[in-house]
């Protein structure tokens, strides 16, 4: 768990490249090399960016980690009620 919790925020640390906020293009990277297994339409330009609107609290058009934290809370939430159906999930554990 802990480890997990590291991976998400270096993860967003490394993406950020060391700012405060992720560009459009750096959270487009991020969703098709990460989490290409977990989200659907994340090969899907235009729908990475509704994603990233609808994560975009302040709407100054980068994404802050805590509208990144949103994203993983969501996605956490949407793989315990696949696991909770029964579903195999395709994650693989990182
Ligand atoms: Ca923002």
């Amino acid at each position: 768990m802990e480890s997990a919790i590291k991976t998400v925020v270096t993860q967003f640390l490394g993406s950020a490249r060391g700012k405060e906020n992720m560009d459009s293009k750096n959270f487009q990277k991020l969703v098709k090399n990460q989490l290409g297994n977990i989200l659907s339409g994340s090969e899907n330009s235009s729908a990475v960016k509704d994603m990233m609107k609808g994560l975009d609290d302040n709407e100054d058009g980068k994404v802050s980690f805590q509208e990144y934290m949103k994203l993983v809370g969501y996605l956490a939430c949407q793989l315990s009620e696949q696991r909770a159906q029964g579903q195999t999930s395709t994650a693989n554990g990182e």
